[in-house]
């Protein structure tokens, strides 16, 4: 008898949610707390850290988890590497949902780095306007470069103040080219700092800096651990044995 765990927190967990929901799996969705209010779901959901890779661990067994799907975001580093220790000491089985990262094309003016300090440092040293598009956690490196004019974008409103100056959109996504082109352009943007999250949701801003030709410092991913993944809901649906529903 299945009963799945749905790391979530992304657009494509929430296609899956309704998948397995609309299959009439007995499943649990997982949000780790990072937003006010987060999206609705389906199926009975749990929000919050379990306490490291032994409290997930402790999760699995107490509620009989027989199915781990990881669908959180690329940069959730530290909840996929928990997960693929927890699974493997409670030796349950365990897939990852992960879409495929944006590739460049013709077009994009794309400076790809490894790390925030390293986006921090190829910002230009003259002043200009950035918009930064890599939410409220990681923004702090970015005091070191008083001399720009900032835009953040995030979830939910600043709870205190800012580590530097900066104009502040609150907004949660998913974003259309049109809103896009629209805020770049009555802001004067110059410069985006995005990371490769891949799929739809926040890919427009990506199209939209191609289209005004603006340069976009992309953070890359980072590296997770081996094992088992799926590209699409379907895939994850066809392992866990239930055909995927029309619209996966
Ligand atoms: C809490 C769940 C849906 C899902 C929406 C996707 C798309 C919009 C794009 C920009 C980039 C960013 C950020 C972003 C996107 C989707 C998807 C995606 C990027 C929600 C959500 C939760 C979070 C957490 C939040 C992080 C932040 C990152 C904003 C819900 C809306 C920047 C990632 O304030 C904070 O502390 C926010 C933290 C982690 C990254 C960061 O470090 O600040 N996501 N985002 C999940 C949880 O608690 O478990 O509230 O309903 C989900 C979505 N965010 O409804 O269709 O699927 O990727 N989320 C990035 O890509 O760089 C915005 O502004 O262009
Ligand atoms: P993270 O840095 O990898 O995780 C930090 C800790 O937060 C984890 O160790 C875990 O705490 C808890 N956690 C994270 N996701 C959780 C989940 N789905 N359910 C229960 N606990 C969770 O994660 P993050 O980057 O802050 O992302 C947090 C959430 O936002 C995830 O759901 C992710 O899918 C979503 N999200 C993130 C991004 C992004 O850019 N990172 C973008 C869009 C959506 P314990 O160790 O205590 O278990």
């Amino acid at each position: 008898m299945i009963r799945a765990l749905i790391l979530g927190g992304t657009a494509d967990a929430n296609l899956l949610a309704d998948n397995v929901s609309r299959a009439g799996l007995d499943a649990i969705y997982s949000y780790g707390g990072r937003t006010r209010a987060p999206a609705n779901q389906p199926l009975p959901t749990r929000v919050g850290g379990f306490g490291g890779a032994s409290g997930l661990a402790d999760y699995i067994r107490r509620e009989r988890i027989t199915h781990v799907i990881d669908a959180t975001h690329p940069f959730a580093a530290e909840m996929s590497r928990n997960a693929v220790a927890a699974c493997a000491d409670s030796g349950t089985p365990l897939i990852v949902l992960e879409r495929a990262p944006w590739a460049r094309t013709s077009g994009d003016n794309w400076i790809e780095v490894a790390d925030i300090a390293s986006a921090v440092a190829a910002l230009p040293e003259h002043r200009a306007r950035v918009f930064l598009a890599i939410g409220r956690q990681h923004i702090a490196p970015f005091a070191a470069r008083p001399q720009h004019a900032y835009t953040l974008r995030f979830v939910d409103p600043p709870e205190g103040p800012l580590p530097f100056d900066a104009d502040v959109i609150v907004s949660r996504g998913p974003f259309t080219l049109e809103d896009e082109l629209e805020m770049m352009q009555s802001r004067g943007i110059e410069w985006i700092v995005a990371r490769n999250s891949g799929g739809d949701g926040a890919r427009a801003k990506i199209d939209a800096a191609r289209t005004l030709g603006l340069p976009v410092i992309m953070l890359a991913r980072p590296q997770l651990p081996d094992g088992p993944r799926a590209e699409s809901v379907t895939e994850v649906m066809q392992w866990l044995g239930h055909p995927a529903c029309l619209g996966a």
